[in-house]
């Protein structure tokens, strides 16, 4: 029998060099599965609670060894002698050991490293790749990168207030080839920075940072960087934002380029960016708070934009469920952190690919080089994968990920068939 042996946890560090949690589980036949937890920057207000010591003297309060000594002593406690392979029961007995509704108790990062390590246990006593286990044989479409170039807002210390700005390759016919393109791309974007004196420092994400007029200069250069590099926009490349809107909300207005706007200009804006650029998804165009924003949003541009929700669902099933009835976006972003349980997380997903939302698995600002999310996208059909830059180790090691999946598989890439093509 392979059941829990041994559960522990370590602090190690994510890529922007904060601490976080790293979970190892031991099944009795020698089998083991690690997990690292990663950690945002532009956080949604109900998403899971990241727990952290708060004591200044260690990381400037951001250490975990709370979060360590939750997962060695009350969950090792709970998860020792059970068996791995029913994900449902394991998450069930964490979530019932936190007892609370967002788990402020253990910690979501204590709750998922513990969930995931768990699973990947499974997946290597069985023999099987964490894709394959979680997946089965249903699981087998290659997703589509969205890799994010230009950085702003909270990833960035430039003057751009939407924080991603995105290359979508989804005319191709592989994902390797996708990923090419993007990279091309990206070191083109380069030299054109370059050259126009603006800066090539990255932020968080591995995209560059520049300082530029407003956020549609930035969209002219990924324009000339698509095309100086041989590729075509509108037919091999599109774009797509972050918006992020949630940072530059207050009081019902959106600080946008020294203007003061409502939720309508925001989304004239967006129209008029439709027209100019082959723009196919916007994320958090509009605030986490701002519900009547999001269903105007939605009225008006379901039809022409994929409409990504992130900080306004939390890929919580509960807050998603209420957007899917109230005509909320017609897309997901699934981070595993924000909600703290596999489970939990494949149930947001089943959600919302059963009332045709787009699923999309993402990376968090403050990475690692933890790929669960390139497996889980490649397990749930996920059509699209938002891992960053294609450079940084943190980002790229879930692009590679993918590489090794598609050449074990030779999946087809989802590519030609999303954004109405
Ligand atoms: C986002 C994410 C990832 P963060 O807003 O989509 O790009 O950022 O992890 O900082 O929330
Ligand atoms: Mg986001």
């Amino acid at each position: 029998m392979a059941e829990i042996a041994e559960l522990c946890a370590r602090e190690v560090l994510d890529s922007r060099g904060n601490p976080t949690v790293e979970v190892e589980c031991w099944l009795a036949d020698g089998s083991m599965g690690r997990a690292i937890v990663p950690s945002g920057a532009s956080t949604g207000e109900l998403e899971a609670l990241e727990l952290r010591d708060g004591d200044k003297s260690r990381f400037n309060g951001k250490g975990v060894l709370t979060v360590v000594n939750n997962v060695n002593t009350t969950i090792r406690n709970a998860l020792l002698g059970e068996l791995p392979f029913d994900q449902a029961s394991i998450d069930s007995i964490l979530l019932e050991l936190d007892g609370t509704p967002n788990k402020a108790k253990l910690g979501a990062n204590a709750v998922l490293g513990a969930s995931l390590s768990v699973a990947k246990a499974a997946s290597a006593c069985l023999g099987l790749p964490l894709y394959r286990y979680l997946g089965g044989i249903v699981g087998f479409n290659l997703p589509v990168p969205l890799l994010n170039v230009i950085n702003g807002g909270a990833h960035a210390t430039n003057n751009l207030e939407f924080q991603e700005f995105m290359l979508v390759p989804a005319g191709f016919d592989s994902f390797s080839e996708a990923l090419r393109a993007g990279s091309e791309i990206y070191h083109t974007l380069k030299d054109e920075l370059i050259d126009a004196g603006v800066g090539a420092g990255i932020g968080d994400e591995g995209g560059f940072a520049p300082n530029l007029a407003d956020n549609t200069e930035a969209l002219d250069l990924l324009m000339k960087a698509i095309e100086k590099a041989g590729y075509k926009p509108g037919e091999e490349i599109y774009l797509a934002l972050d918006v992020a809107a949630s940072q530059f909300y207050a009081e019902g207005k959106y600080k946008l380029g020294g203007k003061m706007l409502d939720a309508g200009d925001l989304i004239d804006h967006y129209e008029d960016l439709l027209g100019r650029y082959p723009l196919v998804s916007v994320e958090d165009g509009l605030a986490e708070t701002d519900w009547d924003g999001w269903k105007l949003l939605t009225t008006r541009l379901t039809d022409r934009l994929q409409l990504v929700g992130d900080d306004i669902f939390v890929t919580n099933p509960e807050i998603l469920s209420k957007g899917i009835e109230q005509g909320v976006g017609n897309a997901l972003l699934v981070k595993p952190n924000q909600i703290g349980s596999l489970t939990e997380t494949l149930r947001a997903i089943l959600m919302a690919q059963g009332e045709g939302y787009h699923t999309i698995l993402s990376h968090r600002s403050g990475e690692t080089e933890d790929v669960t999310i390139a497996h889980l996208t490649v397990a749930v059909n996920a059509s699209q994968i938002k891992s960053g830059a294609p450079t940084r180790s943190e980002r790229v090691a879930k692009y590679n990920e993918l590489l090794r999946i598609e050449e074990e598989t030779s999946a087809p890439y989802y590519g030609p068939r999303i954004f109405n093509q």
